[in-house]
C-alpha cells in the first residue's frame, strides 16, 4: 500500500513543539546533506528511484512525468532530497508534492523532505510546459539524496525513462564493448583493438529502426570516422583498430533513421584512448610489439636497422612471416599491424593487415605497395575487410588490388574506395589482405595441398578435391575427417608457407594419397591393395612420426 508522505516545510508544519524541534534538526542535517555534495555514499540497495516519462511530447502541450521512489521498510531514510533537470526552456507549472524550488536557468527542480520517511514509497508527479516550436529528442535526468538514522548520507540516480521526442525517433544510451563483449570504460578505451559502440533505439509511433549514424570526432573539431549502418545489427558500430589514436579525447555521436526517414537527435559522449604504454605498441612506431621484426626480417628487406625504416616503410612479423608495406609516395605510415581473422568461406594465407597513411591532401587517391618473401598463392585474391557489414559481408574483393609474384599494389581513395574511416580527412585506413575464397572449387580448396603444390589449379589438388566432394563427403568418417581439416588446416597450409623444405616433404607424403585418391576415382579398387603394405608402415610410424614431425616443426 502507497500513500503520500507528509513533508514538513511545504506541506504544513505540525504544531507540537517536539515536532517543532526535531524538525529542525532534520532541516540541519539536510542543510549538511546539501553542502555535502557527490560526497555521498552510493545506496542504491535501500533506496531506488524511477522515472516514467511520455515518449512523446506535443509542441506548446504541456508533459506529466511521474517519479517512483521506493524505500526499504527496515533502513527508512530520516530525510530525502530529490533533483530533477528537465530540458532547457521547457518550465514546471505544478507539482505534487509542491517542489521546494524551480530553477529556470538551468531546469533544475527540487524536493527537500526534512522528515523521517514514514513509508515505503515516496510517489512525486509534476507537469511541464514543452515550448512552443520544440523538436527532436530531449533528456531529463535527475538524482536522490538521502540519510539514514545513523546521519550517513547516500545517493541514487534516477533510473527509468530519460528521453521523449516529438515524434521522431530516439537514440539513446551509448555503450562500449570489446571484441569479447566485456564492457568497455569510455575514459579508457583501446586504439589496438576493435570496440563496438551501441545504443538503444525507440520510436513514439513504433516504427522501426532503418540504419545509424555514426561520428567519431577528434581534435580541433576533425571528423576522424563516419560510417552508416544499414545492415546487420542497426543499433552498434564497430571502431576498428588504428582509427584512434592513444590518449586523445574524442567525442563519439551516433543517431538513428527509421523506416519513415525520420532522423533522431545525435547522442554523444566524450571519450578517451589509454596512453601509449598501455596498448600493445610501447615504442609508438606503428607497430603491435608482438609483431616486431627480427634483425633478420630486417636484413631480407634490406634494412640493417629498425630505425634506418623511413617514414613510408614498416616491416611486420606476422604469422611467422616478414611483410613489408610501403607508399611509394613517401607519405608516412602511422599504423601497420597484422590482423587474425579466421573466416569459413576463406582461407586468409597471411591474415589481414591494417595500415594508416597521414598527412595526405584531403580526397586524393595513393597506393600500398606489400611485399611478402614468396609468390603469392595462385588463386589469391586482395579483400577488404569491413567490420560494421554482417556475417557473409564482411569480406568484398576489392577491384583497386593488383597481385604481381611476391607483390600486391592497392589503390586507396581517402574517403572513398578502400579508405575505411570513410572520410575524405587525410587519413586513410585499410583493413585488407590477399585471401583464397573457399568458392574456387565445389565447397573449398584444400589449404595445404594448394600451398605444397602452388595452385588450387594444381592437377594433384584438383584430384583431391574431387576425391574429397566423391568419396569423402558420402560418408560419416569422411565428414568428420573433413570438419577436423577445415579447423585444422588453414593455420597448417599457413604455417607451410615461406618453408620450402617443408613443403616438398609434404609433397612427397601427399603423393602416395593423391595416387590412391586417383585409383580410386578412376574405380581402380583392387590397386587399394599395393596401397595396403604402406598404410600398416604408416601406422607403425604414426607415433615416432609425430615426434619427428614436431622437431622438424620447431626448427
Ligand atoms: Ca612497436
Ligand atoms: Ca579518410
Amino acid at each position: 500500500m502507497r500513500k503520500h508522505l507528509a513533508v514538513c516545510p511545504h506541506q504544513g508544519l505540525d504544531k507540537s513543539k517536539t515536532d517543532v524541534v526535531s524538525c529542525n534538526k532534520m532541516k540541519l542535517r539536510l542543510f549538511i546533506l546539501l553542502l555535502c555534495g557527490n560526497a555521498c555514499l552510493s545506496g542504491s540497495q535501500t533506496l531506488t528511484a524511477t522515472r516514467v516519462l511520455p515518449l512523446a511530447y506535443q509542441p506548446g502541450n504541456t508533459l506529466q512525468i511521474s517519479l517512483d521512489i521506493e524505500v526499504d521498510e527496515t533502513n527508512l531514510p530520516d530525510g530525502v532530497i530529490v533533483t530533477e533537470y528537465i530540458p532547457s526552456g521547457w518550465n514546471l507549472l505544478s507539482a505534487s508534492p509542491e517542489a521546494s524550488r524551480f530553477l529556470p536557468a538551468n531546469g533544475e527542480i527540487k524536493w527537500e523532505f526534512h522528515q523521517k520517511i514514514s513509508d515505503t514509497a515516496l510517489d512525486i508527479t509534476y507537469v511541464v510546459q514543452v515550448p512552443l516550436g520544440e523538436t527532436g529528442a530531449r533528456q531529463f535526468q535527475g538524482k536522490v539524496r538521502w540519510i539514514d538514522v545513523a546521519s550517513m548520507q547516500y545517493e541514487t540516480t534516477i533510473s527509468g525513462d530519460q528521453f521523449t521526442s516529438d515524434g521522431q525517433p530516439v537514440f539513446y544510451n551509448l555503450q562500449f564493448t570489446g571484441d569479447n563483449n566485456q564492457t568497455l570504460n569510455p575514459n579508457a578505451l583501446p586504439v589496438d583493438e576493435p570496440f563496438r559502440i551501441k545504443a538503444d533505439y525507440a520510436s513514439p509511433d513504433g516504427t522501426s529502426q532503418a540504419s545509424s549514424q555514426w561520428q567519431v570526432i577528434g581534435p580541433q573539431e576533425k571528423l576522424i570516422y563516419s560510417v552508416k549502418v544499414e545492415s546487420g545489427d542497426l543499433t552498434c558500430c564497430w571502431v576498428g583498430a588504428g582509427i584512434l589514436k592513444p590518449q586523445t579525447d574524442y567525442i563519439i555521436k551516433g543517431r538513428a533513421s527509421d523506416t519513415q526517414n525520420r532522423i533522431s537527435d545525435y547522442v554523444q559522449i566524450q571519450i578517451t584512448t589509454v596512453p601509449q604504454d598501455q596498448t600493445k605498441d610501447k615504442d609508438g612506431d606503428g607497430i603491435p610489439d608482438n609483431q616486431k621484426p627480427s634483425p633478420e626480417d630486417l636484413i631480407y628487406y634490406g634494412y640493417n636497422s629498425e630505425s634506418n625504416l623511413p617514414e613510408n616503410t614498416r616491416i611486420i612479423s606476422f604469422n611467422n612471416k616478414a611483410i613489408l608495406v610501403e607508399n611509394p609516395d613517401g607519405y608516412p605510415l602511422t599504423y601497420f599491424s597484422g590482423i587474425e581473422v579466421n573466416s569459413p568461406d576463406f582461407f586468409t594465407p597471411y591474415g589481414v593487415f591494417l595500415t594508416r597513411i597521414e598527412g595526405i591532401t584531403e580526397g586524393e587517391t595513393v597506393n600500398l605497395r606489400f611485399i611478402f618473401p614468396e609468390v603469392l598463392p595462385a588463386g589469391c585474391h586482395w579483400y577488404k575487410y569491413d567490420e560494421n557489414k554482417p556475417e557473409g559481408q564482411k569480406w568484398q574483393e576489392f577491384p583497386g588490388a593488383r597481385i604481381t609474384g611476391n607483390m600486391a599494389i592497392i589503390s586507396l581513395a581517402d574517403g572513398g574506395a578502400g579508405d575505411a574511416d570513410g572520410v575524405a580527412n587525410g587519413i586513410i585506413v585499410d583493413p585488407s589482405g590477399p585471401v583464397i575464397p573457399r568458392n574456387t572449387g565445389s565447397s573449398g580448396p584444400c589449404f595445404i595441398a594448394t600451398v605444397a603444390f602452388g595452385s588450387p589449379l594444381a592437377r594433384e589438388v584438383q584430384i583431391l578435391r574431387v576425391f574429397r566432394d566423391r568419396i569423402l563427403a558420402s560418408c560419416r568418417i569422411g565428414l568428420l575427417f573433413i570438419r577436423w581439416y577445415y579447423r585444422h588446416g588453414p593455420a597448417a597450409a599457413r604455417y607451410l608457407m615461406g618453408r620450402p623444405l617443408l613443403k616438398l616433404l609434404v609433397r612427397l607424403c601427399l603423393y602416395p594419397v593423391v595416387g590412391m585418391a586417383g585409383l580410386i576415382l578412376t574405380g581402380w579398387w583392387p590397386a587399394l591393395l599395393l596401397e595396403l603394405p604402406l598404410l600398416i608402415v604408416w601406422k607403425k610410424l604414426r607415433s615416432g612420426k609425430k615426434r619427428s614431425l614436431s622437431l622438424l616443426l620447431e626448427r
